[in-house]
């Protein structure tokens, strides 16, 4: 390609409203352009990228028994109410209405459309194993996009679902998607972490969320030597210390706090440590408003309540939904006195004596508050976020934490759609069984963004080999020198004769821009043709994961770059 007609619009500022690395270079090298809030065109180079890990992902798939096909984008409403899911995601699933009134979604996800495939192309045994995938955009109003591509409204993803006739095929199925996954960001050179995470209200299913490293990462990963890593959210906290009995049970009672509101002001206030105190959270669970108290210098767990109180959607609750349950301010609820609203306590509320906690009346709290005399609970339950004391769940030892970006996600999903769907199986003696399905995607858009928030410098993009727009850049010194020029296309022929793809700087610029937008581009390698080319026979050979660059022979530098592009 030759850079004097290619579309590549690069820019010397970030621009204001990029708010992560990713989406500043995207934009800054002519990767991307917003179109609106969360909707992105890929300009060539970005769809180049695109395509590269498609084709990653394809081979995988492929090799893994997967066929691609491509569904529908536009999806009715009917196979969404059948499996009660098109109430279930709010004003986060794009809802369009036909000519004829009739309600479609532009698909989020496509559980529902490929069950009713299958219910009505699959009929027998001998038609299982399947496993069908597509590649394709998918739509998701998300409340705040951010991120460039990484929360983006449209995204792409390869989504596979896999047919089986029993549990066990369906752990085949999950297993071999956890290995095929695992090649792919291999294969795009991406640092990641499979972990464990939450199987969301489907219960005891399984699921595994493929974590690339990013500090902007919106995942927190908790792993240990030994091999445990799950996502925070899931993370099991260990039984506390029960309490010691050697502290009497004191009277409860109210106390003036004024302008205490927060667990520090109050702890502060009464010079008792925030371990003294409770945090009374109230959630809108669906239409229930719900109760959950964590000790006062504890994070609650929301996906560790939403598994003890099972719902579709769950929000911290609106205070005038709290007002309703309590006539005090915010700033001093608590669970004493409480009606008609469940109450879920982590289980170290249930070791604590004589603690603190909000009178829900503005400005007073009560103190020697004790579990079980003061307030009754549903239950008591882990229900808070583990932190970088807690040990390993599985070992023991001490944990890390890092943050990252989901970019991919292999699931169990049972027999959940194909009972709600009927995509049932005849066997052998012509009995109907159900089909076992898993479902797995990867944000092939995300994994582009997320391989420019793991490789990146001041001068711009890192692409790693195997996913990069072009593998080189010829760069002739002046445009304007014949002879440097003649070489020039000489090494571009010859570099693509050997299956190597070229971007020829062709342009009548200043060295030194050439050289900007080359870095800032992150093409793997960057050849110079300059006075020294004609004179010596040699070019200047630089990596973009090098600071320094080499004097290569002429004759010897195709070699090189093949050797190098494709090691
Ligand atoms: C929706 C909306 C958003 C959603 C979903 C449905 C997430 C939804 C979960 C999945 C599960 C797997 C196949 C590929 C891998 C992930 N957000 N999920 O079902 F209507 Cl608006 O998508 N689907």
């Amino acid at each position: 390609m030759r850079m004097s007609n290619a579309l590549i619009p690069t820019l010397r500022d970030n621009p204001a409203d990029a708010d992560t690395v990713s989406a500043q270079l995207l934009l800054r090298a002519g990767f991307i352009r917003k179109s609106a809030a969360g909707l992105y065109h890929y300009l060539p180079l970005g769809k180049r990228v695109l395509s590269k890990i498609e084709t990653i992902v394809r081979e995988e798939m492929d090799a893994f028994g997967g066929q691609e096909l491509l569904m529908p984008i536009v999806q009715s409403a009917d196979l969404w109410l059948q499996t009660g899911r098109w109430h279930a995601y709010g004003p986060e699933m794009f809802k369009v209405t036909d000519r004829h009134d009739r309600q479609f979604c532009l698909g989020p996800t496509h559980e529902e459309l490929i069950t009713d495939l299958v219910h009505s192309e699959v009929t027998s045994y001998r038609q299982l194993p399947l496993r069908l995938y597509q590649i394709q955009n998918k739509y998701r109003d998300e409340k705040r996009p951010r991120f460039g591509l990484i929360r983006s409204r449209e995204f792409i993803m390869k989504d596979l679902y896999s047919f089986d006739r029993d549990p066990e095929g369906l752990d085949k199925a999950y297993w071999d998607m956890y290995q095929a996954y695992t090649n792919v960001f291999n294969r795009c050179g991406l640092k990641f972490r499979p972990i464990e995470a939450d199987g969301g209200a489907i219960g005891d299913s399984q699921t595994h969320e493929f974590t690339a490293l990013a500090e902007i990462g919106e995942n927190t990963v908790v792993f240990c030597d030994c091999g445990y890593a799950a996502n925070i959210e899931i993370a099991p906290c260990p039984a506390p210390q029960p309490k010691s009995g050697n502290e009497a049970e004191l009277a409860m009672e109210k106390v003036y706090t004024p302008d205490a509101k927060t667990i520090e002001a109050v702890s502060a206030f009464l010079n008792v440590s925030a371990t003294k105190t409770i945090k009374t959270l109230f959630f809108q669970a669906d239409e229930e408003l719900i109760c959950v108290l964590v000790r006062g210098d504890r994070e609650v767990n929301d996906v560790k309540v939403q598994r003890v109180h099972p719902c579709l959607a769950l929000e911290m609750a609106e205070e005038d939904a709290v007002a309703k349950v309590v006539n005090g301010g915010f700033g001093s609820l608590g669970p004493v006195g409480l009606a008609n609203v469940k109450i879920y306590a982590d289980l170290e509320v249930e070791q604590m004596t004589n603690l603190v906690c909000g009178a829900n009346e503005e400005a007073y709290h009560f103190i020697n508050v004790n579990p079980g005399r003061d307030f009754q609970v549903e239950g008591y339950y882990d229900l808070r976020m583990m932190t970088e004391e807690d040990p390993c769940p599985k070992c023991g030892q001490k944990t890390d934490s890092a943050r990252g970006i989901e970019v991919g996600q292999v699931f169990k999903l049972g027999t959940k759609y194909s009972e709600a769907l009927g995509a049932k199986y005849l066997d052998e003696n012509g009995k109907e069984q159900v089909m076992h399905m898993g479902c797995y995607g990867i944000g092939v858009s995300r994994t582009m963004a997320a391989a420019v928030e793991q490789y990146n410098d001041e001068n711009g993009i890192i692409w790693p080999k195997s996913i990069a727009p072009y593998h080189v850049v010829v760069v002739p010194i002046s445009a304007k020198d014949e002879t440097q020029m003649a070489i020039a296309e000489q090494l571009y022929a010859d570099l693509q004769k050997r299956g190597v793809e070229v971007m020829l700087d062709d342009r009548n610029e200043r060295p030194g821009v050439k050289f900007k937008d080359a870095d800032l581009i992150g093409y793997p390698v960057r050849i110079t043709v300059g006075k020294k080319s004609a004179e010596e026979g040699t070019v200047e050979y630089k990596l973009r994961t090098e600071a320094e660059n080499e004097v290569v022979a002429l004759s010897e530098v195709v070699e090189k770059t093949v050797a190098y592009i494709f090691s």
